[in-house]
């Protein structure tokens, strides 16, 4: 790709807003528009291109918004749309796009779609969501009478039983989730409409929630398959039918030209999408396509994860390396990716990959950073990562508020797991420790609240807050400055070659970025080991330093340490 013809996303970085957990202007204990409103010269100060929000829209919160009750609107917990075109109009101000979260494979059961579907087996919307009569020969209710034995990404069956019709619907993650019918033609034309009057009101794009699952793989006769059983689980994995079923390029193509096609702007579009292959991801972000311009995959936080996300291992760096490896070698002609390592579902990478431990916390932040930053792909910052943020304590499951984490919890324990076990495995791998509120500063609640927030503050606040770390040039927040702004200023850091090196290293993180003969070269040690850079990588006398994350660089490469060279 020459940098001429690079789209402006390749050059840009992209900070994910938890609305709830970002900064509360109201003292309910619960973030709104109102404290992102407030907050923006945090965002100004980072540097950073494209804002991506997660869900504001009326929701009965079962899980923090992703479940929607009413697609055009924002939940007077957030705020209003006077206050969202405030913020749009803010936001661009500043040079600033905003992607809204587009939540469109499932609704709340409590959207008057799905209240209209539920009412009766012959409403006209009941063809909007996956309604099913119980297993041939089987009484609804009965133990195993759901239509298929999938197993829920939140634990449990996929089906929830309605009394009333004695069918099933479909819901892949929570029961309060229903799964919308893609097949149904006026579904899709209704969440088009949808999207094109959110581009009407100034927004620039979209993430697309679990986009990847919106096409089952649906027999002509309506029936879906069983999958394979899940070790552990009474449940099976049904994902062969619905991870990027056999109608899912048809759709966002259709969806590509029914809201994108012919509009003036410069939008968006990122594609979450679980379980996705790089062949197919290289389909859905070849532009001459136009499905999606990016992914945004999970292979690489999936490493770490044994016989399910509860069941963490270390990572190893062979692994690690092979996916980034893979990932940027197929993505190298066509198509584009996503770089992240934490999110709202995530646990914080600083206490994931790096070491937060108050000898490493700031050196290992930096490295994961600098690491990520210079690969190729677009770069994403969740809310706190430039902080340094960590996992939180969360010392007993009453500090939980997360679906997924109580739903497992339930499921565990009544399965006879040892709940001491459970709740040690949440305190690894919950999303909740992605979700703890900004730390703003060291004050009671971290700046976040005057109220009482919904979810506790880390104690850890007194040290690590960004107003500790804005006039600190030796920061997470400053290291991240220059990242971005390398990013902006380097065409080789946004488009050039990539090529690994070291593949087989357990703790040097090496790589080389290429474009028009200039040639930068990124070495980062993701260990407390020292490593002496001159049996590692090929001499460069005359190698300029760019960039790196600890001062006085000599020729041994220290713990945590990364560096950005350029090759003379
Ligand atoms: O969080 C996960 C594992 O812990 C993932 O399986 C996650 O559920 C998946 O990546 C999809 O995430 C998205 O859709 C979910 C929502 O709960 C997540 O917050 C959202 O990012 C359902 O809408």
């Amino acid at each position: 790709m020459l940098p001429e013809e690079a789209p402006w996303w390749t050059r840009a970085v992209v900070y994910q807003v938890y609305p709830r957990s970002f900064m509360d202007s109201d003292g309910d204990g619960i973030g709104d528009l109102g404290g992102v409103l407030q907050r923006l010269d945090h965002l100004t100060a980072l540097g950073v291109d494209v804002l991506w929000l997660s869900p504001v829209y009326p929701s009965p919160q079962a899980d923090n918004g992703y479940d929607i009750s009413d697609y055009q609107g924002i939940d007077p917990l957030f705020g209003d749309l006077a206050t969202f075109d405030r913020l749009v109009t803010e936001l661009h101000a500043r040079g600033i796009t905003l992607l809204m979260d587009l939540v469109v494979n499932h609704t709340s059961d409590q959207h008057p779609w799905f209240l209209e579907s539920r009412s009766s087996p012959t409403n006209p919307k009941r063809d909007w969501y996956w309604w099913r009569p119980p297993r041939p020969g089987m009484a609804a209710g009965a133990p195993g009478a759901e239509p298929t034995n999938w197993q829920s990404f939140f634990s449990g069956p996929t089906w929830e039983l309605d009394e009333a019709s004695g069918e099933y619907y479909l819901h892949l993650f929570d029961r309060r989730q229903p799964d919308l019918n893609w097949e149904n033609p006026q579904v899709r034309q209704a969440v088009y409409a949808m999207m094109r009057w959110w581009l009407d009101r100034g927004v620039d794009g979209f993430r697309m929630d679990v986009i990847n699952m919106l096409s089952k793989d649906v027999a002509p006769d309506g029936s879906l398959p069983d999958g394979p059983p899940l070790p552990g689980s009474a449940w099976g994995d049904g994902s062969a039918s619905y991870l990027c079923g056999p109608r899912i390029h048809e759709f966002l193509q259709e969806m590509h030209r029914e809201v994108f096609a012919g509009r003036d702007g410069a939008f968006l579009t990122v594609g979450e999408m679980p379980g996705v292959t790089v062949e197919q991801a290289r389909l859905f972000t070849d532009p001459a396509r136009a499905e999606v311009d990016m992914v945004f995959q999970f292979e690489h936080v999936g490493l770490d994860h044994g016989t399910s996300k509860w069941d963490v291992h270390p990572l190893r760096m062979r692994d690690l390396k092979a996916s980034f490896g893979r990932w940027q070698a197929g993505l190298a002609e066509v198509g584009w990716n996503s770089l992240y390592w934490d999110n709202h579902d995530q646990p914080r990478a600083v206490s994931r990959f790096g070491d937060d431990s108050p000898r490493y916390r700031r050196d290992s932040a930096t490295c994961l950073a600098t690491l990520l930053h210079l690969h190729r792909g677009t770069p994403y910052v969740y809310q706190g990562e430039e902080l340094g943020m960590a996992n939180a304590p969360l010392p007993t499951l009453a500090d939980f508020r997360d679906v997924e984490s109580l739903n497992h919890s339930v499921h565990a324990v009544s399965a006879g797991a040892d709940a001491a076990e459970v709740l040690a495995a949440l305190r690894v791998a919950s999303r909740d420790n992605a979700r703890t509120p900004v730390q703003w500063d060291a004050s009671p609640n971290a700046g976040f609240t005057t109220g009482t927030p919904w979810i506790g503050v880390n104690p850890d606040h007194t040290e690590w807050n960004a107003a500790a770390q804005y006039t600190d040039p030796a920061s997470v927040f400053a290291h991240h400055v220059r990242l971005i702004e390398l990013r902006h200023t380097s065409p080789v850091v946004a488009v050039g070659d990539f090529t690994m090196l070291l593949p087989d290293h357990d703790e040097v993180y090496a790589f080389t970025r290429s474009l028009d003969g200039e040639s930068l070269v990124v070495v980062c040690n993701l260990s407390a080991t020292p490593h002496d850079l001159a049996g590692l990588l090929p001499e460069a006398p005359g190698a300029e330093l760019v960039l790196g994350n600890l001062a006085d660089a000599g020729p041994e490469l220290r713990a945590w340490e990364a560096r950005v060279l350029r090759l003379p």
